[in-house]
């Protein structure tokens, strides 16, 4: 991890959701432009932009038809250069999304390979017979090809056909890749489920690590080579062990796990399956990752993506909206790791509303929806399930202000308008604001060496609260959050306070937290 980054926050655009600038209901390039000062009075040093490829879009862009190209909905290349330009002006880096287990079936690419071309031909994973492997989305993971007479494996949807890893030409077109966007001026790489390139469909084994290691290494340093570029793996299979790994020299700054997006569900089961927010689970896995990437490794540490509902409508109770959303960020933002902001967290939104099919867009639901009764969900379940994890929960339009479509376009936009109002943030003036808070916790980051360095130690409370020290030379600083809405009895004593959502006095003591309290202390000189 370069030192450069250690502080950074990385700000999540999904431009189909972020501003409409053309009036078509659906965001854009010109649009992320228009907002770029937003994204620099935040603080934010890089933006990871998902998908802008030409694409079908059948699963919003992660579907790429030409890497070499803007999705006309988007803009055109010369707006995405603009982009790059615009945002470089301003500090701040663009971060690509990289697709580069699977194309779109309707990619140049394939389209060769069914009809059996020379060189395309064994540019995915064809076969004669089909094995009993499940799609990530559900439903069979190979799919007949007419013309080919033969199957082709999908990780995802039957338009995202796996590209053959095993194929050397494969690798270089994806090394191809990389050396253009760098060419054209990108700060950043993430690389979307990157850890299946290295897998074995046949012996249904997604991750073949020694493997894995050797063409990530490979991919990079063809790709990218001495260059300063920050990389982030999206790697759920990995482990502690294997992250530390992938996370050292000359591979990735960081990876994205998913750990903390389980911890509403029923463990072995699917996403679908919902258990109750677990705090004690949460406290868990923040320890474990803290700990284990102390002296190897780096952190990415986020609540929300584009797939992920928004932590603050799932884990927490709406009525207190403010100190819920201020308290998620600091028990974030006081951890060690490269912080991520996905798009709209900074005015605390909340997940959307979906009564019927006619509100969902995405494949995934759609898919679920289908399948729901076969899976054993009644219809009540299967729309609870929706409503709370649901792929289109963070894909709502931003709401920048007031008003029918808030700010994000002056039509329908291509995915309704809901969720809840955050209300706070239509006047940021007010006391209560949100983005005023992350804007504190951004800047408190670059400023002071202890977010970045200092050791974790997590404090035996009780579940309800999650409280950690960082630790670095003899500066100490104390983060406590109350992760319920009940007040419970804590006593702490204080010399600075840097950050709090109850309005405590800057030198003080406390007996017990409010509901969702939160604070972030300074000391120096190690508690005794
Ligand atoms: O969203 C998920 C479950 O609901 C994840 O399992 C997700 O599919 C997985 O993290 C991979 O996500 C990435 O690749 C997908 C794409 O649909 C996602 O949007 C992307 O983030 C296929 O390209």
């Amino acid at each position: 991890m370069k030192d450069k980054w250690l502080g950074s926050t990385i700000y999540q655009i999904y431009p189909r959701s972020y501003q409409d600038s053309d009036g078509d209901g659906i965001g854009d390039l010109r649009g992320i432009i228009n907002r770029l000062d937003h994204v620099e009075e935040l603080g934010a040093e890089m933006i990871w932009l998902c998908p802008v490829y030409t694409s079908p879009n059948h699963d919003n862009g992660y579907d790429i038809s030409d890497y070499y190209s803007i999705q006309p909905e988007f803009g055109d290349m010369e707006t995405m250069r603009l982009l790059i330009k615009e945002a470089h002006r301003r500090g701040i880096g663009i971060m690509m999304d990289i697709v580069a287990n699977h194309t779109s079936d309707e990619h140049y690419w394939f389209e060769s390979s069914r009809n059996r071309d020379v060189f395309y031909g064994d540019f995915y994973i064809w076969r004669d017979q089909p094995n009993d492997t499940t799609s990530f989305f559900g439903g069979p993971a190979w799919t007949f090809d007419e013309r080919r007479k033969q199957y082709y494996f999908h990780s995802f949807s039957k338009h995202q056909p796996d590209l053959n890893w095993e194929n050397p030409y494969v690798r270089e077109e994806m090394a191809n890749v990389l050396k253009f966007w760098t060419g054209e001026g990108v700060a950043g790489f993430r690389f979307d489920v990157i850890d299946l390139i290295a897998k074995d469909v046949d012996r249904k084994i997604w991750l073949q690590f020694e493997l894995f290691e050797e063409r990530l290494r490979a991919l990079l340093h063809e790709g990218i080579g001495e260059q300063h570029i920050v990389t982030v793996g999206e790697a759920g299979g990995l482990d502690l062990e294997q992250v530390k790994r992938v996370t050292g020299d000359g591979m990735l700054s960081m990876v994205f796990n998913f750990e903390t997006c389980a911890i509403d569900e029923v463990a072995g089961k699917t996403k679908w399956h919902l258990a109750p927010f677990r705090p004690t689970e949460l406290k868990r896995i923040i320890r474990k990752w803290q700990e284990g990437l102390e002296d190897e490794g780096w952190n990415s540490l986020f609540w929300n993506n584009h797939d992920q509902p928004r932590a603050l409508s799932r884990w927490l109770d709406s009525v207190y909206l403010y100190e819920g959303a201020t308290m998620l960020a600091m028990l974030q933002f006081g951890l060690k790791g490269t912080t991520y902001v996905y798009q709209g967290e900074e005015f605390g939104m909340t997940n959307g509303t979906f009564e019927d099919r006619s509100h969902l867009r995405d494949i995934e639901s759609l898919r679920f929806l289908d399948a729901a009764s076969e899976m054993g969900f009644s219809e009540e379940e299967a729309w609870k399930a929706i409503q709370s994890k649901g792929r289109d929960n963070a894909r709502i339009p931003m709401r920048w202000q007031a008003g029918e479509y808030a700010g994000f376009s002056d039509t329908e936009p291509w995915i309704p308008m809901s969720g809840q109002v955050p209300y706070l943030e239509l006047d940021q003036e007010q006391e209560r604001s949100v983005f005023r808070f992350y804007q504190n916790l951004i800047a408190l980051r670059k400023s002071e060496a202890v977010f970045r360095r200092g050791d974790f130690t997590l404090f035996d409370t009780e579940e309800r609260i999650c409280a950690y020290e960082r630790t670095s030379g003899n500066e100490t600083m104390t983060v406590i959050c109350n992760l319920s809405n009940d007040t419970i009895p804590f006593s702490f004593e204080w010399e600075t306070i840097w950050v709090t959502n109850y309005a405590r006095p800057s030198h003080g003591k406390m007996d017990k937290l409010a509901p969702y309290e939160a604070l972030i202390c300074y000391n120096s000189g190690r508690r005794k």
